[in-house]
């Protein structure tokens, strides 16, 4: 399925007229308080996050997985759905592909598509936490950091298996998640499974075409709820120092502990160069794939402050590769998504609107009222009428979940691809 042009502009005919009166009632405020409305809505049009090919099917949890109809049963169908979110939000410009769970058959009408849909391939990445079909090893204790070097080395060989897919898909990254780690105390032994792992990830590393990064995660427990071989952003960090210039380390909000200060892990890693993606989702206890934006949009405003300030001021830091990382099991996928999106711009758009001149005067002055005043001024103004902008401006709709539901989108892929098509993924 794809959104005919007309569809969009008549959706669009109908939300204008409020749609104007809301900007220019915003666009004037601000422009009184000193504030270059076009340029914060030409960064908003600019900003585009990737897609994970496991997000557009429901995701399940071990209790149980609980379909939601018409949900693409390959590759092909994948990028169509991102194709779809991407033409009413124009913001979802990437997918990021997970191997094995997707390999193209034929890339050249893989890639095709992708240009036709007007979507780039972001970041790949590898999969040693479940074992595959006819695999000789098993994972079961650990890939990367096992102490058998057979089982290393297939771990190793499916990495660079994913960079040359990715590589011929156009990717410039390889990301690395390893579930490694132990359930009990005593299992392993901390020192030789961090060294394994260092050495399995230089391995890989050596193997990265020239303008290739590596990303590698960390998160502190789950599926192993002892220890995790890379459990926090220090030994993250120290895995991309060892493996070198094209190691960066890759922040997910659910991979901390309750109360973590992220915004803080994201400062300290932009000054020292080495934030190099990003993973979007929110979350109550822990890693909860929740809807980004729907339990703590403060602390993600937080976190796009420092963002800001260091796409701003940390020129050593790369660019980075922005991806949402939920797997939702309760409601439309693809709602799911443009819920994300739209709460990743509003706090985008409102770390745009902190003066940072004004902030660093006051932080002189320790004027802590002031630093409150300064933050809280930015959270607290609707700026979905600039968001509403951007999307227009590029072509997208006012607003995509009611055009989502009035082009009733879910029953076409339904009609089209049936009830039983279950996602690869999780
Ligand atoms: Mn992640």
């Amino acid at each position: 399925m794809k959104i005919d042009q007309n569809l969009i502009i008549d959706s669009n005919n109908k939300n204008l007229q409020t749609h104007q009166s809301h900007f220019n009632f915003l666009a004037d405020s601000l422009s009184k308080k000193g504030k270059n409305v076009d340029a914060i809505v030409s960064r908003l049009k600019d900003f585009q996050v990737a897609i994970p090919s496991w997000a557009l099917g429901a995701g399940g949890t071990r209790f149980g997985r609980f379909s939601y109809y018409g949900e693409p049963s390959n590759l092909e169908q994948k990028l169509e759905d991102v194709g779809l979110i991407h033409a009413l939000t124009k913001t979802a410009g990437a997918v990021s592909l997970h191997i094995p769970w997707d390999i193209p058959t034929d890339y050249k009408a893989i890639k095709e598509l992708a240009n036709d849909l007007d979507i780039k391939f972001d970041a790949v990445n590898s999969n040693t936490f479940q074992d595959q079909e006819k695999a000789k090893e098993s994972y079961k204790y650990g890939s990367l950091s096992n102490t058998s070097s057979a089982i290393r080395e297939q771990a190793i060989q499916h990495n660079i298996d994913v960079i040359n897919i990715g590589n011929q898909l156009g990717s410039k990254s390889l990301t690395v998640w390893l579930a490694d780690g132990s359930c009990f105390p005593g299992q392993n032994n901390f020192q030789t499974a961090l060294q394994n792992t260092e050495n399995s990830l230089k391995t890989i590393y050596k193997k990265l075409p020239e303008d290739w990064n590596m990303l590698i995660e960390y998160k502190p427990y789950e599926p192993n709820f002892y220890s995790t071989v890379i459990q926090d952003w220090g030994t993250s960090f120290m895995l991309a120092n060892a493996c070198g210039d094209k190691a960066y380390s890759l922040v997910d909000l659910g991979h901390h502990l309750p109360n973590s200060n992220i915004e803080q892990i994201v400062s300290i890693l932009m000054s020292k160069g080495k934030l190099g993606g990003f993973h979007f989702n929110d979350s109550k206890y822990g890693d909860d794939d929740l809807t980004v934006g729907s339990i703590k949009p403060y602390a993600l405003f937080l976190i796009f402050n420092e963002l800001v300030y260091g796409m701003q001021n940390n020129p050593q830091n790369p660019d980075l590769a922005w991806m949402i990382d939920a797997s939702h099991n309760i409601k439309d996928p693809l709602e799911d998504l443009i819920q994300s999106l739209e709460a990743i711009q509003e706090a985008y758009a409102k770390a745009l609107l902190i003066d940072q001149a004004e902030l660093k005067a006051a932080q002189l002055n320790n004027d802590v009222v002031k630093c409150q005043e300064i933050l809280q001024d930015a959270y607290r103004t609707d700026v979905r009428p600039l968001i509403e902008k951007a999307r227009l401006d590029a072509g997208g709709v006012v607003h995509p979940i009611k055009t989502y539901r009035d082009l009733n989108i879910r029953n076409t892929l339904i009609k089209e691809r049936g009830k039983n098509t279950v996602a690869t993924g999780l």
